[in-house]
């Protein structure tokens, strides 16, 4: 019998904005997330007569069947296994949230298929079978901080734990500015994002944020990580705005929620922002001032979602 593994989303505070190969899904630059509690997928995997994807217990056709198709295609001959399989995936990942649910989909993913053919796989491996559903999943095998260390090959490209129970007092705010589905997927944002002058200036960065930001963390330094965050995220969209043609996943809103998060940190309560590819903002910020800074976004939005997160764990299989 199979067991359902389980994987928490992660964000990147360093970002994966860039591919060198499509279809491996090797990356350009290395990237460094934080593991989150609040969110997570659960997949089982198990023999059938034909393939079929059910999520949160609503059978899944079209687009996105075929990725997980595709996906448990590629694994099986990877491996050298065969048949027909069932996969029912359960995300804890409110829309709300604002945060992508692939990360965790494709590690709980790559997770379920070695339990299910037991592959006797190491974590290493695991981090590359994820990366070959969605890049940012490599990093959701891995609890607390991880590095997804680019590479330059399938075998060279994969996450590796940092600090797996940091000792550290940060939280994220999952502020939802937007729930609408992205018109720009990553992986088009990503290659339009190539035509910016400023690209080569991104890839050129790279290395010297990792360094800087692993010295905040092993540091257990907030403003360090939180600032260097917030800058790592305003590079990545100023791709965006700078590419030919340019474009933007910013709302008006996530506009306002960055000046909220300056005035904030004007006034003494330190908070910093990150944004992925859509108009939602998630905060970064310390326990005790997470109330105050929730409280201050309550009444300058209508209606704003919030959802807190602490370090989440590595992927497991559940009894
Ligand atoms: C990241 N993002 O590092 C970056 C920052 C969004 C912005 O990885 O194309 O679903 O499947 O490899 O991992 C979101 O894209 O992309 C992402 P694919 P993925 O988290």
């Amino acid at each position: 019998m199979s067991k359902t593994a389980r994987a928490h989303t992660n964000i990147a505070l360093i970002k994966y904005w860039g591919k060198k190969d499509a279809k491996l899904r090797l990356p350009l630059m290395s990237s460094l997330s934080m593991t989150l509690d609040a969110f997570y997928s659960d997949t089982k995997i198990s023999d059938s007569e034909q393939m079929s994807f059910k999520l949160n217990g609503q059978a899944v056709s079209g687009p996105a069947a075929d990725r997980v198709f595709t996906y448990l295609r590629a694994m099986q001959d990877r491996f050298g296994v065969k048949g027909n399989l069932a996969v029912e995936s359960v995300n804890q990942v409110p829309t709300a949230a604002g945060l992508a649910s692939s990360s965790s989909a494709f590690a709980a993913m790559a997770a379920a298929f070695a339990d299910h053919y037991q592959l006797g796989v190491d974590r290493r491996e695991l981090s590359r079978m994820a990366r070959m559903g969605s890049g940012s999943a490599s990093r959701s095998v891995f609890g607390g901080f991880s590095v997804w260390q680019k590479g330059d090959s399938d075998q060279t490209s994969y996450a590796y734990p940092l600090d797996e129970e940091p000792d550290m007092d940060l939280r994220l705010l999952a502020v939802e500015i937007n729930d609408q589905e992205k018109k720009i997927s990553s992986t088009k944002g990503m290659e339009m994002s190539k035509s910016s002058p400023f690209y080569q200036v991104w890839l050129d960065r790279n290395d010297s944020e990792i360094k800087e930001m692993e010295e905040a963390i092993k540091q257990a330094d907030f403003s360090k990580l939180g600032s260097l965050a917030e800058l790592n995220a305003s590079e990545m969209h100023a791709l965006t705005f700078t590419a030919v043609p340019g474009f933007t996943y910013f709302e008006p809103n996530t506009i306002k929620a960055i000046k909220l998060v300056q005035d904030l940190r004007q006034q003494g309560l330190e908070c910093y922002y990150t944004i992925d590819a859509g108009p939602n903002v998630k905060v970064l910020c310390q326990g005790k001032n997470s109330k105050d800074i929730v409280n201050c976004f309550e009444s300058s939005f209508d209606r704003v979602k919030i959802i807190e997160a602490g370090f989440g764990p590595g992927v497991t299989l559940l009894d």
